[in-house]
C-alpha cells in the first residue's frame, strides 16, 4: 500500500497517472498548497522542501520525495514504464530528466508569470513563453521521429503528459511562430489521454 501526498497539479499527477498504470492500491492525502498545507510539520517530515508530490512505500516502509524519483522507484518496484537495459533506458531517463529540469520549471514560471503574479512583467513573461516553446518544439521535432518520448510508452511521457496536457495549447497559441503546429505533440497528447489510466490518474485528487 502507498500514501500518496499530492495536490490538483502536473506534479502531483505525474505519480497518480502512474500508480494507475502500474494498478498499485494507493491512498491519497490531499496537500492544499493553497492554503499552505506543504509546510504543516507532518508533511515536512517526509517531505523537507515543503512541495508535492510525495509518497510513502509502506510495503518498504521508504517516503520519497521529487515526482522523478518517485516514477523511478514505482517504475522498479513493479518492472513496468522504465527498460531495464541500456540504450533503452538511458533513453527513458534522459527525458525524464529533461522534463525534470527543463519543461516543469519552465512552465510552471511561465503559468506564474502570466496567472499569478501581482504585477504583469512583459520581460519575465516572454522570457519564459518562449524558452517554453523552445522546448516544446524540441519534444515535436522527437515526437516526429519516435512514437512516444523515448520510444515505448515510459515513466517520461507520464513525466511531461500533465504539464503539456495544459501547457501545450497555451505556449502553441501565444508563439505559433516558434511551435508551429506542433501536430506530433498534439497527436501524443491525443493517444495518452486515451488510456484509462490516464484518465483516473488525471483526476486526483478529488477536492
Ligand atoms: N521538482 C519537484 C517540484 C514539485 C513542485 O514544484 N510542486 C509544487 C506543485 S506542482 C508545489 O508543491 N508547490 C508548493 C509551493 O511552492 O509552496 C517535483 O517534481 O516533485
Amino acid at each position: 500500500m502507498i500514501d500518496l501526498y499530492t495536490w490538483t497539479t502536473p506534479n502531483g499527477r505525474k505519480i497518480s497517472v502512474m500508480l494507475e498504470e502500474c494498478g498499485l492500491e494507493y491512498s491519497v492525502h490531499p496537500v492544499n498548497i493553497g492554503k499552505g498545507e506543504q509546510f504543516k510539520p507532518e508533511f515536512v517530515a517526509i517531505c523537507p522542501n515543503s512541495k508535492i508530490p510525495a509518497i510513502v512505500d509502506k510495503d518498504s516502509s521508504l517516503s520519497i520525495f521529487e515526482s522523478g524519483a518517485i516514477l523511478i522507484h514505482l517504475a522498479e518496484k513493479t518492472g513496468k514504464l522504465l527498460p531495464s537495459k541500456n540504450p533503452a533506458r538511458a533513453k527513458v531517463l534522459e527525458w525524464l530528466f529533461w522534463q525534470m529540469a527543463n519543461i516543469g520549471p519552465m512552465l510552471g514560471q511561465a503559468n506564474h508569470f502570466i496567472n499569478a503574479a501581482p504585477e504583469k512583467l512583459p520581460y519575465a513573461i516572454n522570457r519564459y513563453v518562449t524558452e517554453c516553446a523552445r522546448l516544446i518544439k524540441v519534444m515535436d521535432d522527437q515526437l516526429g521521429r519516435t512514437e512516444y518520448i523515448a520510444g515505448d510508452y515510459s515513466i517520461a511521457d507520464v513525466a511531461l503528459y500533465p504539464w503539456l496536457a495544459v501547457g501545450f495549447p497555451a505556449i502553441k497559441a501565444a508563439k505559433a511562430d516558434v511551435v508551429g503546429e506542433g501536430a506530433n505533440v498534439a497527436r501524443w497528447i491525443a493517444a495518452i489521454g486515451e488510456r484509462p489510466a490516464v484518465k483516473k490518474g488525471m483526476a486526483v485528487p478529488t477536492v
